[in-house]
């Protein structure tokens, strides 16, 4: 049996961060390109084979399970290989599961309206409001994350973990980084130092690159 996973992602999408967490770790895999809101439908039917909710990031894991949830990957990740994250007794295990529950719950699951307003509404008026709303409700929900967090040189102290890489991508989404940095002046510094990881650096540059007017 191969020990080769297989995920199904896509250019500065979800499955960045897990990316991102297996070439840090040196898990051997592979990438299936699955931009899912390009709304090709050979894409979707591709997804759709391993993930009936047409989402990514999803995995094939060596055993040929799948898994899907960007969060519960990395919690994974990170135990299955003792790096990246606080073990089971970790005093601070109990602030890394909230936060890793928090970043999904709380901000990406916004985008499955963000990126397609008229999901909720037809009318392109109150798709703009959508739009608007949901943008100040991730910028709150930062601020919020930010106020209640004491990072170190890492969010949660002085070791890189996978809720570094995950803040690090899903706060470059949505109103983008500029206005992070605003909202969450304590997050800030830690991302800026994620994004110069020199060992990431050719990973960002091949999968979530820094192109110009990136931070918007
Ligand atoms: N809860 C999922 C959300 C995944 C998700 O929303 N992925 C986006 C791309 S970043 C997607 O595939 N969107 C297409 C859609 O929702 O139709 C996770 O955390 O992995």
């Amino acid at each position: 049996m191969s020990d080769r996973i297989t995920v199904y992602g896509a250019l500065g999408s979800g499955s960045v961060p897990v990316e991102a967490a297996l070439t840090l770790l040196g898990a051997p895999y592979d990438v299936v390109e699955g931009a899912t809101w390009e709304h090709d439908p050979e894409i979707l039917a591709r997804v759709e084979k391993v993930n009936p909710l047409k989402q990514i990031p999803a995995l094939v894991l060596p055993d040929g399970s799948i898994m899907t949830e960007s969060g519960a990957m990395l919690i994974w990740l990170a135990d299955s290989h003792g790096r990246l994250g606080p073990g089971i007794d970790d005093p601070v295990r109990a602030q890394f599961l909230r936060w890793m529950v928090y970043v999904p719950a709380a901000i990406y699951s916004l985008f499955w309206v963000r990126d397609d307003p008229s999901r909720l509404s037809p009318d392109p008026a109150a798709g703009e409001v959508i739009k608007a709303r949901t943008a100040e409700r991730i910028l709150d929900c930062w601020r919020m994350m930010d106020q209640q967090i004491e990072p170190g040189r890492f969010l949660l102290g002085d070791s890189l973990s996978v809720l570094d890489l995950y803040v690090t991508v899903v706060s470059r989404w949505g109103a983008g980084r500029r206005r992070f940095r605003e909202v969450a002046p304590k997050m800030a510094p830690v991302v800026a130092r994620v994004d110069a990881l020199p060992e990431l650096e050719a990973f960002w540059a091949a999968r979530f690159p820094f192109e110009a007017g990136w931070e918007r």
